[in-house]
């Protein structure tokens, strides 16, 4: 046996960029604990970090490819895997078109630092618009508003929790999700400092969920109602003479223009739908508007709905017009070292609407169509049909609306294949999977995440583990499939090359930031809190924020009919909303014995007025039914749900024959995504409308 050893590195499960301490010995773990040196995390971890160790020592973990055979799966060679792969896509490309090869990004690849560089000469070597990914089912309606907004598609604002006097979060749970959209390690900790130095916290969710539990006030809201909330805000900023652009006073444009939108939504005419009192949305608007500073952060709960993209408009225009954007307190763009923005010329036309995709027309934005149309395009025979399909780390049998019906899509596939780590419910219709390194084994640095984040700072983590031989990282499965694919030779570029290269021609290259000053400082450096950097990070032509761009009007008077006309089967009178555990992440991390232990956490939450009415008891069996699908789950009677709502956990359903995922299949519960309905989707972004699903309940 060598020495112990001592391991730093962010870890990469979620956005929160928690910085770890690992002891080890040899290929042995001994513990994993918050990194108390991190400037960032500080020390903070959650649960779901000493999972690390079970991924890295998973004997259901897939190593090196296997092909699908008419007797089971059998061992074939990277090079066997490689060869037939290029053989039968190019060979379904050349018969139906390029177009007829789509792949799939699953949410994996935003928190691995080769295939945040991989992918796109990836695409590009496949040559199909056919993308689609976990974004729409997520945040696409934050890029498209920071797209007509501020010019660029990445560039979200994201609130400054650490100086705020005023948060006001909208169907987000940051205390279980660690934050999204927002990355800030220790949540709890950062809420509760706001609160310390005499702010206050608002949280507006149809269930009374951790964060609201410690935020100072919890208002209830009826699903998908968040854009007349927002709408009656606006309009109570401007009925109070509160208008106060700072700054950005000669730099926002369309005031009037949003003045007589907000005309028409006064806190009276919303309150009914929206579920919350008139004088309780003046009151709100009030602490917002009288707060030294004050945020609006809204996420999924605001963004996986019908109006998300109204949602993620209006909350921008509602910090905007109280001054609090580009401004301490407020919403403020990160600068970050790896600017993925550095070569983003202003005024670059954006590709939203570019084109349509064939079935439904939904909008392709961000290199991509919306995922709630794949299974139709698979489906629909004609010019354009898709036939093959590459997945790469993404499980959208679980994690995409109506995720049976894209099942059965992906079993009729010419050809289909994986690269993941899994055989789970969706790598399991794949011809050849092709399993990548994974955790402890990769280097990462989190691109993305450092564009997302409450504080500027940066941070590369080696491979706590050298992978083995016979294993490939993602980036190498990446790079070796695109020249296949284009019958050329690979080159020498490696992520770290690349990221060095990024490190030292971006924002802070000057004061001499390198990679090889990172590998210096393991813990992570400090760049410091957010800045005021409006004039140098807008894309936007002019140099302007425009504040009411054309397709938001056009989508208002969906927003009304829905007021006029709530469309409503009675047959299904419950709304379904989604929630996030503690100790699981998306639909993946589930094959880990310490986090999945205990109780069933996949059970139907419940109103006890509900329960009382259809007859049925906490622990009792019931079966949900939707348009699309039913499942049978366990009920939970809790008033922490508001009535007429039921809430079900994402990320289940490990039940399935023919995947490989042991522990995980010891306690499956069932995927709330056999339930949504893919039909259901904002029209205007194309992002999925995962909350809101209606639904029926009936005793099993
Ligand atoms: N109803 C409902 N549905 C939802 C949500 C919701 O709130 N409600 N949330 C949505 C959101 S926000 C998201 S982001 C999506 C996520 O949707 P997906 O990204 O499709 O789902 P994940 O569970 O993240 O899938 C990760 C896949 O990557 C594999 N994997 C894990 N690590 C690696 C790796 O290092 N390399 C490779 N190659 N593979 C790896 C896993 O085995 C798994 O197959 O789900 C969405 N679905
Ligand atoms: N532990 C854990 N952490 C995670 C993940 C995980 O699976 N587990 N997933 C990660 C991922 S991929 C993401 S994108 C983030 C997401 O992070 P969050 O955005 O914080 O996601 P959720 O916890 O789903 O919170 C959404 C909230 O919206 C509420 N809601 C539902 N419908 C509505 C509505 O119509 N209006 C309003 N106002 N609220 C509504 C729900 O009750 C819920 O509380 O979390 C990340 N972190
Ligand atoms: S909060 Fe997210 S980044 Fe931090 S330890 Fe947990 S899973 Fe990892
Ligand atoms: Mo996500």
């Amino acid at each position: 046996m060598s020495d112990i050893k001592t391991h730093y590195r962010n870890c990469n499960i979620c956005e929160a960029m928690c910085g770890l301490e690992i002891k080890y010995q040899d290929k042995h773990i001994l513990s994993i604990k918050g990194d108390p040196e991190d400037p960032f995390s500080k020390g903070y971890n959650c649960p779901k970090a000493t999972a690390l160790e079970d991924f890295y020592n998973d004997e259901d973990r897939l190593k090196t490819p296997i092909r699908r055979t008419a007797n089971g799966w059998e061992d074939i060679s990277w090079d066997q895997a490689f060869t037939e792969i290029a053989e039968k896509l190019k060979g379904i490309q050349k018969e139906h078109g390029r177009n007829a090869l789509a792949v799939y990004l699953g949410n994996p690849n935003a928190h691995n630092l080769g295939n945040a560089l991989f992918l796109k000469p990836f695409m590009k070597s496949l040559g199909t618009i056919n993308r689609f990914s976990s974004a729409s089912t997520d945040q696409m309606p934050h890029h498209v508003a920071a797209n007509f907004m501020f010019g660029a598609g990445m560039l979200i604002p994201v609130p400054d929790i650490d100086r705020t006097d005023f948060m006001l979060i909208i169907g987000g749970n940051p205390v279980v999700s660690n934050g999204s959209m927002m990355t800030a390690p220790n949540v709890i900790g950062r809420m509760k400092a706001i609160q310390k130095r005499g702010g206050k916290i608002v949280v507006v969710d149809p269930r009374r969920t951790r964060t609201a539990k410690i935020a100072d006030q919890h208002l209830f809201i009826r699903p998908e109602k968040d854009a007349l909330l927002l709408l009656a805000m606006i309009h109570c900023v401007f009925t109070t003479n509160s208008v106060n652009l700072r700054h950005l006073a000669d730099r926002v444009d369309g005031l009037d223009a949003l003045e007589n939108i907000a005309n028409d939504y006064s806190p009276e005419s919303v309150a009914k739908h929206v579920g919350i009192p008139a004088s309780d949305i003046r009151t709100l608007t009030n602490d917002m508007t009288t707060a030294d500073s004050a945020v609006c952060y809204s996420r999924m709960g605001a963004s996986t709905q019908t109006f998300g993209g109204l949602c993620q408009w209006l909350t921008n225009v509602l910090n905007i017009i109280t001054g609090n954007f580009d401004r301490a307190g407020g919403a403020m763009f990160p600068q970050p070292a790896f600017d993925l923005l550095r070569n983003h010329k202003k005024g670059h036309k954006s590709s939203f609407g570019q084109y349509k995709s064939r079935v439904r027309k939904l909008p392709f934005f961000n290199g991509e169509f919306p995922v709630a149309t794949l299974a139709e395009e698979i489906f629909t025979p004609g010019e354009g049909q898709i036939k093959s399909l590459i997945t790469v780390a993404g499980n959208p049998v679980l994690s995409s609306p109506s995720g049976h019906k894209l099942a059965e899509a992906f079993s009729g596939l010419d050809y289909m294949v994986a690269i993941d780590i899994y055989l789970n419910e969706t790598t399991k219709h794949a011809n050849i999977i092709l399993p990548a390194t994974t955790g402890l084994e990769n280097s990462h640095f989190d691109i993305f995440f450092n564009s997302f984040s409450v504080r500027n700072t940066v941070k590369y983590s080696k491979p706590l583990f050298e992978p083995a031989d016979y294993q490939r990282t993602d980036w190498q499965i990446l790079k070796e499939l695109a020249a296949r694919m284009t019958d050329t030779d690979l080159d020498e570029y490696t992520p770290e090359m690349i990221l060095d290269m990024e490190l030292q021609k971006g924002p802070y290259g000057k004061q001499g930031m390198s990679l090889a000053k990172l590998i210096d400082n393991p813990h992570g450096i400090d760049i410091g809190p957010l800045m005021p950097c409006i004039e140098a990070r807008i894309k936007t032509e002019q140099g302007s924020v425009n504040l009411v761009p054309q397709l938001y009007i056009n989508d208002l008077p969906r927003l009304q009919n829905v007021i006029i006309h709530p469309a409503r089967d009675k047959k299904y009178p419950f709304d379904l909303i989604g929630r996030r555990l503690v100790k699981s992440h998306n639909t993946w991390t589930q094959n880990s014995e310490r986090l999945i232990k205990g109780k069933n956490p996949c059970t139907l939450e419940v109103h006890p007025d509900d329960a009382k009415v259809l007859g049925i008891s906490n622990g009792q069996s019931v079966m949900v039914s939707s348009m699309v699908g039913e499942v049978k789950i366990e009920v939970v009677i809790t008033d922490d749900i508001q009535r007429g709502v039921v809430s079900m956990p994402q990320g289940w359903g490990h039940n399935q024959q023919g995947t490989q995922m042991s522990v995980a299949a010891k306690q499956p519960g069932v995927s709330i995504n056999d339930l949504t309905d893919a039909s259901r989707v904002d029209t205007l972004t194309g992002n999925a409308a995962l909350n809101g699903t209606p639904v029926a309940i009936n005793v099993a």
